[in-house]
């Protein structure tokens, strides 16, 4: 299947080039779109250098830092126009290893609608990560497993492959997550409309270079919006069981 990667950056200028260096060896037949959102540092023109000389390989140059939701939104609207059949999420920084990039295509030819690489389930791992990052993940899993009532342990991990058709009606209306809570976002959406969403393991490897973008904003939005859609989803469950009872 047509195969689209979109790599979301800001400043990864050491990381860009050796990435997209290793999901080209890794699955040949797969196309890469750099999503930068004009890196200070450089990092749309390295990725321009690769798009020079690999037709395989392509840049989208925004001109503002506007949060990871709005990068793979402009990246996922370019590859459905392209007529890609399959869509991926990976970090720049390495955290994702592009060798385990066929793990989730596998299962998307076996027949799944959204394949989650995922840290927390039987075999996946982290490596490198400080134990308050570990802390946080986990965490954040459990509240959104708990709020939400998604069968899913890693909602919040950002490696993952769509099928083209489940993400062009996952992305049906308007999606406002910007940051890290656009992961979950997707996720319950597609577990709401009924798709196949499954997890496959994954070793998921902390940056050795560059910065992460992580901070106290994107944790905040991620924890109220996980409650309002929780708080939302328990009263449609209430006002269900209140007119069928009232039948
Ligand atoms: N285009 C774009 N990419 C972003 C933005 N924020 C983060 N990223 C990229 O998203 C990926 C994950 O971010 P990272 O900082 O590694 O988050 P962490 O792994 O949770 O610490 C990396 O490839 C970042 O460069 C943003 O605002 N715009
Ligand atoms: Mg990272």
């Amino acid at each position: 299947m047509k195969t689209l990667v979109i790599v979301p950056t800001y400043n990864e200028a050491d990381n860009v080039v050796p990435l997209v260096g290793r999901v080209r060896k890794a699955t040949p037949d797969v196309d890469v779109l750099v999503v930068d959102d004009g890196s200070p540092d450089g990092t749309g023109r390295l990725a321009g250098g690769l798009a020079a000389t690999d037709p395989q390989v392509h840049v989208l140059h925004r001109t503002a830092k506007n949060g990871l939701g709005a990068a793979y939104l402009a990246g996922f609207a370019w590859g459905l126009e392209r007529g890609y059949e399959v869509l991926v999420e990976m970090d720049a920084d390495g955290s994702h290893q592009p060798e385990q990039l066929s793990r989730l295509l596998e299962e998307i030819d076996a027949g799944a609608d959204l394949v989650l690489g995922s840290r927390w389930v039987p075999e996946g791992e982290v490596v490198n990560w400080p134990r308050s990052r570990e802390v946080l993940s986990r965490g954040g899993n459990l509240y959104t497993r708990m709020a939400l009532g998604l069968p899913l342990k890693d909602a919040t991990g950002g490696y993952r492959a769509f099928r083209a058709d489940a993400l062009r009606a996952i992305l049906d209306g308007h999606v406002a997550s910007q940051g890290y809570c656009f992961q979950v976002d997707l996720a319950r959406r597609a577990v709401r409309r009924g798709f196949d969403v499954r997890e496959v393991p994954i070793t998921f490897v902390e940056r050795v270079a560059g910065e992460s973008k992580m901070d106290g904003a994107i944790v905040r939005e991620a924890l109220w919006r996980i409650t309002v859609w929780g708080v939302h989803d328990r009263a449609d469950w209430l006002r269900r069981v209140r007119s069928k009872a009232g039948q």
